[in-house]
């Protein structure tokens, strides 16, 4: 490659990424104001925290090898949706698909794809509700219509989740099965504890997400 033609690649990736960059923003903003809606509606906060991240570029190269994805921009596009992701972390079960809801149903969002894995957890113990969306994104060229994966879990189900991608990562996905097994009745630990907490609030509260009842 010429030093230009190496530049030029440099500029087409960066631009590529920056797009990524740009729709995570957009739906950033989405949740943001639905959280302050929320909170002043309803006297009440359904999330917990909320983070995102842009696939690296290695990470790209990764999936790219590992789905045998052709390498050129377009495939790319076309079959990696989550290198633009978006977390939010609920309170309850309840919420994660109130907000799931909420988003989806904008109309300037388009539903690509979902998994609910809360409701069909993964063999492991994995649990969260997934969204591929699509979102517009309006540069100085036109619009772009950006995908971004959305992953609605709550507190419980992110606790385990973490802790399972450490250990993941730790044994190099070789786990041994005893703490395989281990994983997974914790898993079901978190979910219960899911249902107490959702059943406690409710007893408090009334219907999750109204502002509380005054108690006698
Ligand atoms: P990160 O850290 O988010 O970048 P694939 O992406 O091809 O592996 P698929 O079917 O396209 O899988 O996507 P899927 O099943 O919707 O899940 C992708 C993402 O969900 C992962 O992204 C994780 O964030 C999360 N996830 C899915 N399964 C598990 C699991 O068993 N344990 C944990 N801890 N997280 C999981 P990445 O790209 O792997 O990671």
């Amino acid at each position: 490659f010429t030093t230009d033609e190496l530049r030029e690649m440099r500029d087409d990736l960066q631009r590529f990424i920056l797009e990524y960059r740009f729709g995570l923003r957009e739906v950033e903003t989405k949740i943001a104001i639905l959280r302050e809606e929320f909170q002043h509606a309803h006297a009440y906060n359904p999330i917990e925290h909320v983070t995102s991240r842009v696939k690296t570029p290695d990470s790209i190269v990764d999936k790219v090898t590992r789905k045998a994805i052709a390498p050129d921009f377009d495939s790319i596009r076309e079959n990696i949706t989550d290198i633009a992701g978006v977390r939010v972390t609920c309170s309850f079960v309840h919420d994660a698909y109130r907000l799931f809801d909420l988003l989806t149903q904008q109309d300037d969002v388009e539903l690509r794809l979902v998994k609910d894995y809360i409701a069909d957890p993964k063999p492991n113990g994995y649990k969260s509700l997934h969204a591929i969306v699509d979102v517009p994104v309006f540069l100085s060229t036109g619009r772009v219509t950006v995908p971004v994966e959305i992953q609605f879990r709550t507190i419980a189900m992110d606790f385990w989740a973490s802790l399972e991608h450490k250990i993941y990562y730790k044994y190099d996905s070789q786990v041994p099965t005893a703490l395989l097994d281990e994983l997974k009745d914790a898993a079901d630990t978190a979910a219960e504890l899911d249902v107490k907490m959702e059943r406690l609030h409710r007893e408090l509260h009334g219907p999750v997400g109204r502002g509380p009842t005054v108690l006698a």
